[in-house]
């Protein structure tokens, strides 16, 4: 089974869709197996999305995922990593297919109300740097 990290960003903790968000994902046979509540320091969102730090909006989406609580979830599943990205939809919602989180939801490309790791090294990291062993079942 593969693990994936997903996040309700601040956006979508502002709009009330946490539920929907995971809703859409059970949904499709994806299980939550981790689940909590934080907000992000600066630190703490530039050190999650280091991997975007030479991109021109880097400062802007550290401050925004460290404007307001998320939601950061460890999801299972088979194939969860592409399967929970299709779901998401798009980075940007104009381009996101009908039905998926982000053409539903998301305002524009920045705020586009979820996360999901890209590749299972993504994904290793990114559950790491939120869950220790005892905060996954
Ligand atoms: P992803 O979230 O679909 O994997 P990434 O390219 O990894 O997209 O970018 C990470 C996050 O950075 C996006 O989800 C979005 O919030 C933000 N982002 C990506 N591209 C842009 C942009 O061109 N302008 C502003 N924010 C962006
Ligand atoms: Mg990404």
């Amino acid at each position: 089974m593969e693990k994936t990290l997903s996040i309700v960003k601040p956006d979508g903790v502002e709009k009330n869709v946490i539920g929907e968000v995971i809703r859409r994902f059970e949904s499709k046979d994806i299980k939550v197996v981790g689940i909590k509540m934080v907000k992000l320091s600066k630190e703490q969102a530039e050190g999650f999305y280091a991997v975007h730090k030479e991109r021109p909006f880097f400062g802007s989406l550290t401050d925004f995922m460290s404007s307001g609580p998320c939601v950061l979830m460890v999801l299972e599943g088979e194939n969860v990593i592409p399967r929970a990205r299709k779901i998401m939809g798009a980075t940007n919602p104009e381009e996101a297919d009908n039905g998926t989180i982000r053409k539903d939801f998301a305002s524009d490309i920045e705020h586009n109300i979820v996360h999901g790791s890209d590749s299972p090294e993504s994904a290793d990291y990114e559950i790491n740097y939120f869950f220790n062993q005892l905060e996954t079942v």
